[in-house]
């Protein structure tokens, strides 16, 4: 559809929406904005726009005319696809498309698009991270926070594009079609949204919807759910497991990443070689070698970038190994759910930085995933106490109290000796001692730096 002339109503004044009015505005357009949020900031909105953009506001209440006076609907990924705002435009047989869809429609180059229910997030930036290694023309877009639209008109044919893609995103894609795409895994998760597991299912392997067999769609083998899509897909299908030796895809075997195709196995890298810790980074890391490869990055510059990816930030992410002993920043691990995470993912012995604000969460499970992987556990923060009496009832020793981050800093350097690793995961929020997590993980890695130049000079 040639968008010249069209009138067209963008819907949600959020990340996606300005994001769809700013390259509407650059791509010499006009556009309204709708949002169901009457007292939103217009004069804001219009000064990320460019100044000679004409941009107009709809906002409240949708009334089945508001489809009349316009040609096509952009979707934002949180607006339900039932709200009248889409069902006004569906029911007068209008076009809607998501903002996704949008950018792709003024992108050049070629896509490499990513989806799941876990996971997606960090694959992405793995993939963005290898492309770099290899591409000169990289961009890393979607539901990670960039929006596709915000760099569609930069892109060229020579681009490459990571781009995450969520379910909600999906549901309003038309002609999006990716070079390669994969889906991750799934589990249950906003079925409040889509309604059953088969509907959720389907929305995530829409991502493969206008591929064809030109195209290459990677799989996990160790979901049972994502192994059937390879059934209902036109693209080829490529499968990732770390469980079981394929007779081609890629592998996880005798410790070593590998390529499996036409009878050859290419080896990419050892896990000795990777910081990216965590049998749920492993899958990550299958998936990210696969699109890569099939996007056409050589093994070479796959293997650099794979092995030089510490982490999105504050998801166990490497920071730095000072005196044999390395650190990570999980200070995204801010309920005790997210945090057993990260003590999974520890393969040395670890001294463990914990507690914060209080959120009366129970510590239990959390102290049990210890198991003889936490040698020693020191805590801050409201929670202190809290933690320590649960430490102390389950058997778990020893327990050093903290009075501030930096002092229990300066405890963790002083227990953990050459081969340990040190974690800051607290299993609580930061809020108390900092403005947020981001603020808490910043902290944490600027002191690992201090040490590192004392030990310098
Ligand atoms: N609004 C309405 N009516 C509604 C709902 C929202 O008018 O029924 C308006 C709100 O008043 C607000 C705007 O819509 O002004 C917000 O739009 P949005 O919810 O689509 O949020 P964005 O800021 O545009 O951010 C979206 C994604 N958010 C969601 O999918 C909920 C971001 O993913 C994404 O990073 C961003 O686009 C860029 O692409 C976030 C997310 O939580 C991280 N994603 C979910 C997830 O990862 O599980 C899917």
């Amino acid at each position: 559809m040639d968008l010249t002339d069209k009138k067209i109503l963008i819907a949600g004044a959020g990340v996606s929406g300005i994001g769809a009015a700013q390259l509407l505005g650059r791509a010499g357009l006009s556009a309204t904005i709708y949002d169901g949020n009457i007292d939103l900031d217009k004069e804001s909105i219009r000064s990320k726009v460019p100044d000679n953009m004409e941009l107009d506001f709809v906002l409240g209440e949708v009334t089945p005319e508001l489809a009349d006076r316009y040609d096509l609907l952009i979707m934002s990924p949180g607006i339900p696809t039932d709200k009248p705002i889409a069902r006004v435009f569906y029911e007068k047989k209008k076009p809607v498309w998501g903002e996704i869809e949008l950018a792709y429609h003024f992108s050049k180059g070629r896509i490499a698009a990513i989806t799941g229910t876990n996971g997606k997030t960090t694959t992405t930036a793995l993939v963005g991270k290898i492309l770099e290694e290899y591409y000169p023309s990289v961009f890393v877009v979607g539901n990670i926070g960039i929006p596709y639209t915000s760099v569609a008109l930069d892109t060229m044919e020579e681009s490459v594009i990571a781009a995450e893609i969520s379910s909600f995103q999906l549901e309003t894609v038309v002609d999006f079609k990716p070079a390669v795409s994969a889906v991750l895994n799934l589990t249950p998760d906003h079925l409040d949204r889509h309604g059953t597991m088969e509907v959720y299912g389907e929305t995530k392997l829409s991502i493969s919807r206008n591929q064809t067999k030109d195209d290459v769609i990677i799989l996990n083998y160790d979901d049972p759910i994502t192994r059937d899509m390879a059934e209902r897909t036109n693209a080829r299908p490529v499968m990732f497991s770390r469980k079981k030796d394929l007779e081609e895809g890629i592998l996880l075997k005798d410790e070593t990443f590998i390529i499996r195709e036409s009878n050859q196995d290419i080896p990419v890298c050892s896990l000795k070689e990777i910081r990216l810790l965590g049998g749920h980074n492993h899958e990550n890391i299958l998936a990210a070698i696969g699109i890569c490869y099939y996007m056409g990055v050589p093994v070479e510059a796959i293997r650099r970038g794979v092995m030089s990816f510490t982490a999105v930030e504050h998801r166990i992410e490497y920071v730095d190994t000072v005196d044999g002993v390395d650190y990570y920043n999980d200070s995204k691990g801010t309920n005790p759910d997210a945090a057993i995470k990260a003590i999974q993912a520890m393969v040395k012995p670890t001294v463990l930085l914990g507690g914060g604000y209080d959120k009366k969460s129970s510590y239990e499970e959390w102290i049990e995933s210890f198991e003889d992987k936490v040698k020693c556990l020191i805590v801050m923060g409201a929670t202190a106490d809290a933690i320590a009496d649960t430490a102390a009832r389950m058997g778990f020793s020893p327990v050093v109290h903290a009075k501030s981050f930096e002092e229990a800093m300066d405890y963790a350097r002083e227990y953990a000796k050459p081969g340990d690793a040190v974690l800051l995961s607290p299993a609580c929020a930061s809020w108390g001692m900092f403005k947020n997590y981001e603020e808490r993980g910043r902290r944490f890695k600027d002191i690992v730096h201090s040490f590192h130049s004392e030990t310098d000079t």
